[in-house]
């Protein structure tokens, strides 16, 4: 069983480049949040947490979550532990949906992570619109991935629930080149204090985390990293206090995984070309999108906006 898109959409590719453009406009706007890293990263994080609490995989009988509903905007599914400090990346995107109140919740937020990732110099990615807003009975909680565990449990979530590849799914982690961890949520422009708490982790993966690149393998693979010193949940740290989680470390502690990384780390092209088709799927589990067409947006660079 899969969800069914709204087949007769009655907005354009158009109309869609314009909700791109508001939401490029927000991360623009608000360049100075979280220690000027803005809000691309978080943006890319409320698309996947939205997406990955699927389960399925497509065609067996009882597919739970994912993205089509658009369920984390609503209070049961937003104070799972797991989506702490993301009520910030949905704040910097009410300004949109005021501005087109006809885009689901779904298509929004899904969207917005293609924007983000695009914004930040990564790969083009396809998007298909379609999703509908669904009530509470569809919320989902507990799905999301614990960064204590190790590889096998990583394979449990990715491979065996969701349905991807280990190729598809080392890659989609490679996401972790953006943004940073958070003990307590970053302060929201324009308040004066945090709103809430973090996941607890601390600390940037990349120098550049508003780039996306392929640097998180290449400092998974080159740099010492050592366990953290401090009162907070088990991480490692390199001598430039960036950061890795243990389940990005599994990445290189697994033989088969670590061949990805190797291959990832030294070809930044070819970790494009197999995020962007991972990254889709992350955005489309357990939905039928019918005849819709896949759309590919222009950056506001390549509009020159
Ligand atoms: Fe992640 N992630 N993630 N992640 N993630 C965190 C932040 C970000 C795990 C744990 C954490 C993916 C996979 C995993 C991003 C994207 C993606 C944080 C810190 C934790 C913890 C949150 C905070 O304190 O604010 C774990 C565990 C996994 C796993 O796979 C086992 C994937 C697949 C993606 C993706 O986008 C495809 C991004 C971006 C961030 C940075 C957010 C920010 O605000 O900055």
């Amino acid at each position: 069983a899969t969800l069914n898109a709204a087949l007769s959409d009655s907005h354009s590719e158009k109309d869609y480049q314009q909700v791109y453009n508001a939401i490029a406009n927000q991360i623009r706007e608000y360049d100075e949040y979280d220690g000027a890293i803005g809000f691309g990263p978080a943006l890319v994080r409320l698309a996947w947490h939205l997406s990955g609490t699927f389960v399925g995989p497509v065609g067996c009988p009882h597919i739970s979550g994912g993205s089509f509903g658009g369920t984390i905007r609503l209070p049961k599914e937003a104070s799972d532990p797991a989506n702490n400090a993301l009520e910030n990346a949905r704040w910097v995107l009410e300004p949109v949906k005021k501005q087109f109140s006809w885009i689901s919740y779904g298509d929004l937020y899904t969207l917005a992570g293609v924007t983000a990732v695009q914004e930040m110099g990564g790969p083009k990615i396809g998007w298909r619109a379609g999703r509908k807003d669904l009530g509470v009975e569809y919320a989902s909680t507990g799905k999301l991935p614990d960064a204590s565990r190790d590889a096998d449990y990583i394979r449990s979530l990715f491979v065996k629930r969701m349905g991807f590849t280990e190729r598809e799914t080392v890659a989609l982690i490679g996401a972790h080149a953006l943004g940073s961890c958070h003990v307590q949520a970053p302060v929201l422009p324009g308040a004066t204090k945090s709103q809430g708490v973090g996941s607890g982790y601390t600390g940037r993966w990349t120098a550049a985390p508003n780039f996306f690149t392929n640097e998180f393998y290449r400092l998974l693979l080159e740099d010492k990293w050592t366990p953290k010193k401090w009162d907070g949940p088990f991480q490692y740290e390199n001598k430039d206090e960036l950061m890795m989680l243990p389940t990005d470390m599994a990445l290189v502690q697994d033989a088969s995984m670590k061949k990805l990384v190797v291959e990832y780390a030294k070809d930044q092209e070819k970790f494009f070309k197999d995020f962007a088709p991972a990254f889709k799927k992350l955005l489309e589990l357990g939905i039928d999108f019918k005849g819709n067409k896949t759309y590919e947006f222009k950056t506001l660079d390549e509009q020159d906006l």
